[in-house]
Protein backbone atom coordinates (compact mmCIF):
# COMPACT_ATOMS: atom_id res chain seq x y z
CA UNK A 1 0.00 0.00 0.00
CA UNK A 2 0.94 3.86 -0.57
CA UNK A 3 1.40 5.74 2.29
CA UNK A 4 3.81 8.35 0.61
CA UNK A 5 0.13 11.31 0.19
CA UNK A 6 -0.65 10.86 4.04
CA UNK A 7 -1.20 14.43 5.36
CA UNK A 8 1.17 16.39 8.45
CA UNK A 9 -0.62 15.71 11.78
CA UNK A 10 -0.08 17.62 14.87
CA UNK A 11 2.72 16.42 16.91
CA UNK A 12 1.09 16.70 19.95
CA UNK A 13 -0.44 13.27 19.02
CA UNK A 14 0.19 10.09 20.39
CA UNK A 15 0.45 7.16 17.44
CA UNK A 16 -0.76 3.89 18.28
CA UNK A 17 0.09 2.55 14.68
CA UNK A 18 2.02 4.12 11.84
CA UNK A 19 0.52 2.73 9.09
CA UNK A 20 -2.35 2.47 8.93
CA UNK A 21 -1.96 5.76 10.99
CA UNK A 22 -3.62 6.14 14.01
CA UNK A 23 -3.44 8.00 16.66
CA UNK A 24 -5.21 10.25 19.60
CA UNK A 25 -4.33 13.70 21.83
CA UNK A 26 -3.00 13.71 25.08
CA UNK A 27 -5.75 13.41 27.68
CA UNK A 28 -5.57 17.15 28.78
CA UNK A 29 -6.71 18.23 25.07
CA UNK A 30 -10.20 16.39 25.58
CA UNK A 31 -11.36 18.96 28.99
CA UNK A 32 -9.46 22.35 27.40
CA UNK A 33 -12.48 22.46 25.00
CA UNK A 34 -15.95 21.72 24.73
CA UNK A 35 -15.17 21.11 20.62
CA UNK A 36 -12.48 19.30 19.99
CA UNK A 37 -10.02 21.14 17.51
CA UNK A 38 -9.68 19.38 14.35
CA UNK A 39 -5.84 18.85 14.28
CA UNK A 40 -6.21 17.02 17.86
CA UNK A 41 -9.08 14.92 17.32
CA UNK A 42 -8.38 10.59 17.23
CA UNK A 43 -7.57 9.90 13.73
CA UNK A 44 -8.68 6.05 12.91
CA UNK A 45 -7.82 4.26 9.89
CA UNK A 46 -7.42 0.93 8.14
CA UNK A 47 -5.38 1.75 5.07
CA UNK A 48 -3.58 5.15 3.51
CA UNK A 49 -5.32 8.29 3.41
CA UNK A 50 -6.74 8.48 -0.33
CA UNK A 51 -6.85 11.66 -2.28
CA UNK A 52 -9.69 12.91 -4.24
CA UNK A 53 -8.63 15.06 -6.18
CA UNK A 54 -11.36 16.06 -8.60
CA UNK A 55 -14.60 17.71 -6.72
CA UNK A 56 -16.03 18.81 -9.81
CA UNK A 57 -16.10 14.97 -10.71
CA UNK A 58 -16.41 13.63 -7.14
CA UNK A 59 -19.87 11.99 -7.21
CA UNK A 60 -22.01 9.51 -4.88
CA UNK A 61 -23.27 6.55 -6.37
CA UNK A 62 -26.85 5.33 -4.81
CA UNK A 63 -28.72 2.34 -5.81
CA UNK A 64 -29.58 -0.97 -4.78
CA UNK A 65 -33.39 -2.08 -4.08
CA UNK A 66 -35.16 1.47 -5.12
CA UNK A 67 -36.77 2.62 -7.89
CA UNK A 68 -34.08 5.19 -9.21
CA UNK A 69 -31.17 4.85 -8.78
CA UNK A 70 -28.97 8.13 -8.72
CA UNK A 71 -25.33 9.75 -9.45
CA UNK A 72 -25.57 12.71 -6.99
CA UNK A 73 -22.55 15.00 -7.48
CA UNK A 74 -20.95 17.20 -4.20
CA UNK A 75 -22.86 20.20 -5.75
CA UNK A 76 -25.77 18.43 -5.57
CA UNK A 77 -25.54 17.58 -1.83
CA UNK A 78 -24.58 21.09 -0.92
CA UNK A 79 -27.50 22.43 -2.22
CA UNK A 80 -29.60 20.78 0.19
CA UNK A 81 -30.61 22.22 3.44
CA UNK A 82 -27.16 22.49 5.66
CA UNK A 83 -27.34 21.22 9.34
CA UNK A 84 -24.72 21.94 11.94
CA UNK A 85 -24.49 18.48 14.07
CA UNK A 86 -23.23 18.58 17.56
CA UNK A 87 -21.99 15.20 18.00
CA UNK A 88 -19.36 13.11 19.59
CA UNK A 89 -17.68 10.46 17.95
CA UNK A 90 -15.96 7.46 19.71
CA UNK A 91 -13.66 4.72 18.47
CA UNK A 92 -15.62 1.24 19.86
CA UNK A 93 -11.73 0.51 20.90
CA UNK A 94 -11.52 3.43 23.25
CA UNK A 95 -9.93 2.04 26.43
CA UNK A 96 -8.52 -1.00 24.91
CA UNK A 97 -5.45 -0.94 26.51
CA UNK A 98 -6.55 -0.63 29.97
CA UNK A 99 -8.52 -3.95 28.62
CA UNK A 100 -5.70 -5.80 27.59
CA UNK A 101 -4.02 -5.33 31.16
CA UNK A 102 -6.27 -8.26 32.47
CA UNK A 103 -6.39 -10.07 29.68
CA UNK A 104 -5.02 -10.07 25.80
CA UNK A 105 -6.76 -8.99 23.28
CA UNK A 106 -6.55 -8.27 19.60
CA UNK A 107 -6.77 -4.72 18.25
CA UNK A 108 -4.36 -1.46 18.24
CA UNK A 109 -4.30 -0.35 21.80
CA UNK A 110 -6.19 2.97 22.63
CA UNK A 111 -5.27 5.04 25.93
CA UNK A 112 -8.90 7.20 27.15
CA UNK A 113 -8.34 9.78 23.93
CA UNK A 114 -10.18 7.74 20.49
CA UNK A 115 -13.48 10.04 21.58
CA UNK A 116 -13.76 13.65 20.33
CA UNK A 117 -16.62 15.94 20.06
CA UNK A 118 -16.81 17.67 16.89
CA UNK A 119 -19.80 20.32 15.08
CA UNK A 120 -20.34 18.38 12.00
CA UNK A 121 -22.23 20.26 9.01
CA UNK A 122 -23.58 18.68 5.80
CA UNK A 123 -26.66 17.37 4.79
CA UNK A 124 -29.15 15.24 6.23
CA UNK A 125 -29.20 11.62 4.75
CA UNK A 126 -33.41 12.21 5.23
CA UNK A 127 -32.80 15.05 2.60
CA UNK A 128 -30.94 13.17 0.68
CA UNK A 129 -32.90 9.97 0.34
CA UNK A 130 -36.24 11.53 -0.28
CA UNK A 131 -34.87 13.64 -3.00
CA UNK A 132 -34.31 10.20 -4.70
CA UNK A 133 -37.61 8.93 -4.02
CA UNK A 134 -37.30 7.63 -0.84
CA UNK A 135 -40.00 9.52 1.47
CA UNK A 136 -39.02 10.06 5.89
CA UNK A 137 -39.57 7.49 7.77
CA UNK A 138 -38.88 4.58 5.53
CA UNK A 139 -38.34 1.11 6.86
CA UNK A 140 -38.51 -1.16 4.16
CA UNK A 141 -38.19 0.03 0.36
CA UNK A 142 -40.92 -1.05 -2.09
CA UNK A 143 -38.43 -3.44 -3.65
CA UNK A 144 -37.47 -4.86 0.05
CA UNK A 145 -34.43 -2.90 1.36
CA UNK A 146 -34.39 -2.15 4.51
CA UNK A 147 -30.67 -1.02 5.47
CA UNK A 148 -28.49 1.38 3.93
CA UNK A 149 -24.93 0.32 3.16
CA UNK A 150 -21.71 3.13 2.86
CA UNK A 151 -18.76 2.37 0.76
CA UNK A 152 -15.68 4.36 0.70
CA UNK A 153 -12.80 4.91 -1.53
CA UNK A 154 -10.53 3.60 0.35
CA UNK A 155 -8.45 0.47 0.67
CA UNK A 156 -8.10 -1.53 3.36
CA UNK A 157 -5.28 -4.12 3.23
CA UNK A 158 -5.40 -6.54 5.96
CA UNK A 159 -9.22 -7.23 6.93
CA UNK A 160 -11.29 -6.07 3.62
CA UNK A 161 -8.30 -7.97 1.46
CA UNK A 162 -7.40 -4.85 -0.31
CA UNK A 163 -11.37 -3.62 -0.67
CA UNK A 164 -12.90 -0.76 0.39
CA UNK A 165 -13.88 -0.09 4.11
CA UNK A 166 -18.27 -0.23 4.87
CA UNK A 167 -21.20 -0.47 7.00
CA UNK A 168 -24.84 -0.10 7.08
CA UNK A 169 -27.46 1.40 9.37
CA UNK A 170 -30.64 0.32 9.44
CA UNK A 171 -33.26 2.62 6.46
CA UNK A 172 -35.55 3.77 9.67
CA UNK A 173 -32.52 5.50 11.03
CA UNK A 174 -31.43 6.93 8.06
CA UNK A 175 -34.95 8.49 6.61
CA UNK A 176 -35.71 9.48 10.18
CA UNK A 177 -34.93 13.30 10.24
CA UNK A 178 -34.56 13.07 14.36
CA UNK A 179 -31.81 10.83 14.08
CA UNK A 180 -29.78 13.39 12.49
CA UNK A 181 -27.66 11.18 10.27
CA UNK A 182 -25.52 12.92 8.12
CA UNK A 183 -23.26 13.47 5.16
CA UNK A 184 -20.90 15.65 6.20
CA UNK A 185 -18.38 17.82 4.58
CA UNK A 186 -17.45 20.30 7.21
CA UNK A 187 -15.69 19.32 10.13
CA UNK A 188 -15.85 22.78 12.99
CA UNK A 189 -16.98 24.83 10.47
CA UNK A 190 -18.98 26.90 12.37
CA UNK A 191 -15.94 27.09 15.40
CA UNK A 192 -12.78 27.69 13.26
CA UNK A 193 -14.67 30.26 11.09
CA UNK A 194 -15.31 32.62 14.69
CA UNK A 195 -11.60 31.82 15.61
CA UNK A 196 -9.94 33.00 12.07
CA UNK A 197 -12.17 35.81 11.90
CA UNK A 198 -10.34 37.04 14.69
CA UNK A 199 -7.32 35.85 13.41
CA UNK A 200 -6.81 36.72 9.95
CA UNK A 201 -9.85 39.53 9.46
CA UNK A 202 -10.58 41.07 7.36
CA UNK A 203 -8.92 38.48 5.17
CA UNK A 204 -11.83 36.32 5.40
CA UNK A 205 -11.54 34.79 2.14
CA UNK A 206 -8.47 32.78 3.91
CA UNK A 207 -11.43 30.88 6.12
CA UNK A 208 -12.71 28.71 3.30
CA UNK A 209 -10.75 25.54 3.63
CA UNK A 210 -10.51 25.54 7.17
CA UNK A 211 -13.86 24.67 7.68
CA UNK A 212 -14.00 22.09 5.42
CA UNK A 213 -13.42 18.24 6.08
CA UNK A 214 -9.44 17.63 5.36
CA UNK A 215 -8.18 14.19 4.58
CA UNK A 216 -7.88 12.36 7.54
CA UNK A 217 -11.31 12.76 8.97
CA UNK A 218 -13.13 12.04 4.98
CA UNK A 219 -12.78 15.03 2.56
CA UNK A 220 -14.70 15.63 0.88
CA UNK A 221 -18.05 13.89 2.29
CA UNK A 222 -18.16 11.29 5.00
CA UNK A 223 -20.87 9.78 7.15
CA UNK A 224 -21.77 10.94 10.36
CA UNK A 225 -24.48 8.78 12.17
CA UNK A 226 -24.90 9.96 16.35
CA UNK A 227 -24.83 7.73 19.17
CA UNK A 228 -23.24 4.98 17.36
CA UNK A 229 -19.87 3.66 17.73
CA UNK A 230 -17.12 5.31 15.16
CA UNK A 231 -17.01 2.57 12.79
CA UNK A 232 -20.36 3.24 11.10
CA UNK A 233 -19.54 6.56 10.26
CA UNK A 234 -18.22 5.94 6.72
CA UNK A 235 -14.94 8.40 5.86
CA UNK A 236 -14.62 9.46 1.98
CA UNK A 237 -18.17 8.12 0.92
CA UNK A 238 -17.81 6.84 -2.71
CA UNK A 239 -21.34 5.16 -2.75
CA UNK A 240 -24.59 4.27 -1.06
CA UNK A 241 -26.72 0.55 -1.66
CA UNK A 242 -30.04 0.13 -0.22
CA UNK A 243 -30.23 -3.42 0.79
CA UNK A 244 -32.08 -6.26 2.09
CA UNK A 245 -29.61 -7.42 4.80
CA UNK A 246 -26.99 -5.65 6.78
CA UNK A 247 -23.93 -5.21 5.14
CA UNK A 248 -21.92 -7.79 4.67
CA UNK A 249 -18.45 -6.50 5.29
CA UNK A 250 -15.29 -7.39 7.62
CA UNK A 251 -16.22 -4.55 9.93
CA UNK A 252 -19.62 -5.20 10.14
CA UNK A 253 -19.84 -9.31 10.08
CA UNK A 254 -16.35 -9.81 11.98
CA UNK A 255 -15.27 -7.11 14.02
CA UNK A 256 -16.76 -4.44 16.36
CA UNK A 257 -19.05 -6.80 17.81
CA UNK A 258 -19.60 -7.51 21.55
CA UNK A 259 -19.11 -10.95 23.02
CA UNK A 260 -19.08 -12.13 26.33
CA UNK A 261 -15.90 -12.93 28.34
CA UNK A 262 -15.92 -16.88 27.70
CA UNK A 263 -15.64 -16.23 24.38
CA UNK A 264 -12.30 -16.90 22.80
CA UNK A 265 -10.50 -17.10 19.52
CA UNK A 266 -10.97 -21.05 20.12
CA UNK A 267 -14.97 -21.04 20.11
CA UNK A 268 -15.82 -17.59 18.59
CA UNK A 269 -18.97 -17.79 16.37
CA UNK A 270 -19.54 -14.51 14.57
CA UNK A 271 -22.85 -15.07 13.23
CA UNK A 272 -24.08 -15.53 17.04
CA UNK A 273 -24.35 -11.56 17.69
CA UNK A 274 -25.40 -8.31 15.66
CA UNK A 275 -22.94 -5.52 14.64
CA UNK A 276 -22.56 -3.28 17.40
CA UNK A 277 -24.72 0.11 16.84
CA UNK A 278 -25.21 2.45 20.23
CA UNK A 279 -22.10 2.85 22.09
CA UNK A 280 -23.32 2.54 26.05
CA UNK A 281 -22.46 5.31 29.11
CA UNK A 282 -18.74 6.43 29.50
CA UNK A 283 -16.94 8.75 31.16
CA UNK A 284 -13.08 9.40 32.01
CA UNK A 285 -11.17 11.58 34.32
CA UNK A 286 -8.87 13.48 32.18
CA UNK A 287 -6.91 16.57 33.81
CA UNK A 288 -3.92 14.53 34.28
CA UNK A 289 -2.22 11.13 33.20
CA UNK A 290 -2.57 7.89 35.15
CA UNK A 291 0.21 7.88 38.27
CA UNK A 292 1.20 11.38 38.17
CA UNK A 293 1.99 13.38 40.91
CA UNK A 294 0.45 16.85 41.92
CA UNK A 295 0.72 19.33 44.85
CA UNK A 296 -1.42 18.48 47.93
CA UNK A 297 -4.51 21.18 48.50
CA UNK A 298 -7.49 22.39 46.02
CA UNK A 299 -7.18 20.19 42.86
CA UNK A 300 -10.09 20.44 39.78
CA UNK A 301 -10.83 16.93 39.00
CA UNK A 302 -12.09 17.02 34.84
CA UNK A 303 -13.08 14.90 32.21
CA UNK A 304 -15.65 13.96 29.91
CA UNK A 305 -19.12 11.51 29.97
CA UNK A 306 -21.42 10.44 27.16
CA UNK A 307 -24.01 7.77 26.48
CA UNK A 308 -24.63 6.45 23.18
CA UNK A 309 -28.35 6.45 21.07
CA UNK A 310 -28.74 10.34 21.94
CA UNK A 311 -29.27 9.32 25.92
CA UNK A 312 -28.01 12.32 28.30
CA UNK A 313 -25.59 11.80 31.14
CA UNK A 314 -28.04 12.11 34.06
CA UNK A 315 -24.89 12.22 36.86
CA UNK A 316 -20.95 11.99 37.09
CA UNK A 317 -19.95 10.56 40.74
CA UNK A 318 -16.46 11.02 41.44
CA UNK A 319 -14.48 9.16 44.59
CA UNK A 320 -11.33 10.58 45.64
CA UNK A 321 -10.97 7.68 48.13
CA UNK A 322 -11.21 4.51 45.96
CA UNK A 323 -14.76 4.15 45.54
CA UNK A 324 -15.70 4.54 49.25
CA UNK A 325 -17.74 7.69 49.21
CA UNK A 326 -18.95 9.79 46.14
CA UNK A 327 -19.53 13.00 45.16
CA UNK A 328 -21.35 14.62 42.01
CA UNK A 329 -19.62 16.48 39.48
CA UNK A 330 -21.03 19.42 37.82
CA UNK A 331 -21.60 18.95 33.98
CA UNK A 332 -21.67 21.59 31.22
CA UNK A 333 -22.04 21.64 27.57
CA UNK A 334 -21.12 25.15 26.05
CA UNK A 335 -19.06 27.31 28.10
CA UNK A 336 -20.92 29.53 30.96
CA UNK A 337 -24.33 27.55 30.09
CA UNK A 338 -24.72 24.82 33.17
CA UNK A 339 -26.61 21.90 31.91
CA UNK A 340 -29.73 20.68 32.93
CA UNK A 341 -30.37 16.80 32.44
CA UNK A 342 -33.08 16.56 29.97
CA UNK A 343 -32.77 19.89 28.94
CA UNK A 344 -34.15 21.07 25.73
CA UNK A 345 -31.58 23.19 24.78
CA UNK A 346 -28.78 20.23 25.10
CA UNK A 347 -26.93 19.20 22.52
CA UNK A 348 -28.19 15.44 22.47
CA UNK A 349 -25.37 13.66 20.61
CA UNK A 350 -22.63 15.48 22.54
CA UNK A 351 -20.12 14.65 25.62
CA UNK A 352 -20.88 16.40 28.68
CA UNK A 353 -17.34 17.95 30.15
CA UNK A 354 -17.58 17.38 34.09
CA UNK A 355 -15.57 18.97 36.94
CA UNK A 356 -14.87 18.43 40.82
CA UNK A 357 -12.89 20.72 42.81
CA UNK A 358 -11.49 18.95 45.87
CA UNK A 359 -8.99 18.81 48.56
CA UNK A 360 -7.09 15.63 48.06
CA UNK A 361 -4.75 15.57 51.21
CA UNK A 362 -2.66 12.42 50.56
CA UNK A 363 -1.70 9.77 47.38
CA UNK A 364 -5.04 8.30 46.17
CA UNK A 365 -7.03 6.89 43.47
CA UNK A 366 -9.50 8.91 41.93
CA UNK A 367 -12.88 7.10 40.26
CA UNK A 368 -15.36 8.50 37.71
CA UNK A 369 -18.82 6.61 37.06
CA UNK A 370 -21.55 8.20 35.04
CA UNK A 371 -24.98 7.50 34.43
CA UNK A 372 -27.23 7.59 31.49
CA UNK A 373 -30.74 8.92 30.88
CA UNK A 374 -32.06 5.61 30.94
CA UNK A 375 -30.29 4.86 34.59
CA UNK A 376 -27.88 2.96 32.56
CA UNK A 377 -24.38 3.09 35.14
CA UNK A 378 -20.71 1.79 34.32
CA UNK A 379 -19.70 -1.07 35.38
CA UNK A 380 -17.25 -1.58 37.97
CA UNK A 381 -14.75 -3.92 36.35
CA UNK A 382 -12.79 -4.63 33.11
CA UNK A 383 -12.66 -8.37 33.93
CA UNK A 384 -17.08 -8.35 33.90
CA UNK A 385 -16.95 -7.07 30.33
CA UNK A 386 -13.74 -8.21 28.86
CA UNK A 387 -14.34 -9.26 25.33
CA UNK A 388 -11.34 -10.70 23.17
CA UNK A 389 -11.60 -8.03 20.64
CA UNK A 390 -11.07 -5.42 23.28
CA UNK A 391 -14.16 -3.50 22.35
CA UNK A 392 -16.48 -1.14 24.81
CA UNK A 393 -14.53 -0.65 27.67
CA UNK A 394 -16.58 1.35 29.98
CA UNK A 395 -15.62 0.41 33.64
CA UNK A 396 -15.03 2.88 35.89
CA UNK A 397 -12.57 4.92 35.08
CA UNK A 398 -9.75 5.13 38.09
CA UNK A 399 -6.44 7.76 38.05
CA UNK A 400 -3.74 6.95 40.65
CA UNK A 401 -2.55 10.06 41.72
CA UNK A 402 0.68 10.71 44.16
CA UNK A 403 0.99 13.86 46.23
CA UNK A 404 4.35 15.41 46.24
CA UNK A 405 5.80 18.72 46.86
N1 LIG B 1 -14.14 5.01 7.21
C1 LIG B 1 -13.26 4.55 6.32
N2 LIG B 1 -13.52 4.74 5.03
N3 LIG B 1 -12.14 3.89 6.69
C2 LIG B 1 -11.86 3.67 8.01
O1 LIG B 1 -10.81 3.07 8.32
N4 LIG B 1 -12.60 3.93 10.34
C3 LIG B 1 -13.84 3.98 11.16
C4 LIG B 1 -14.67 5.20 10.83
N5 LIG B 1 -14.82 5.35 9.41
C5 LIG B 1 -12.78 4.13 8.99
C6 LIG B 1 -13.92 4.84 8.53
C7 LIG B 1 -13.59 3.96 12.60
S1 LIG B 1 -13.30 2.44 13.29
C8 LIG B 1 -13.72 5.08 13.38
S2 LIG B 1 -13.60 5.00 15.05
C9 LIG B 1 -13.95 6.41 12.76
O2 LIG B 1 -14.04 6.35 11.35
C10 LIG B 1 -12.85 7.37 13.13
O3 LIG B 1 -13.05 8.63 12.57
P1 LIG B 1 -11.93 9.74 12.59
O4 LIG B 1 -10.65 9.18 12.05
O5 LIG B 1 -12.47 10.88 11.83
O6 LIG B 1 -11.74 10.12 14.06
MO1 LIG C 1 -13.31 2.65 15.58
Amino acid sequence: SDYSQEPSRHPCLHINAKEPFNAEPPRSALVSSYVTPVELFFKRNHGPIPLVDDIERYCVDISGLIETPKKLYFRDIRMLPKYNVTATLQCAGNRRTAMSITRKVKGVGWDVSAIGNAVWGGAKLADILELIGVPKLTSCTQSGGKHIEFVSVDKCEVEENGGPYKASIPLSQATNPEADVLLAYEMNGEVSNFYLMIIFFPTLGKTRNQTELNKDHGYPLRVIVPGVIGARSVKWLDSINIIAEECQGFFMQKDYKMFPPSVDWGNINWNTRKPQMDFPVQSVICFLEDMQSIKPGKVRISGYAVSGGGRGIERVDVSIDGGKTWMEATRFQKTGIPYIAGGISNDKWAWVLFELTVDIPQSTEIIAKAVDSAANVQPEKVQDIWNLRGILNTSWHRVHVRIGH
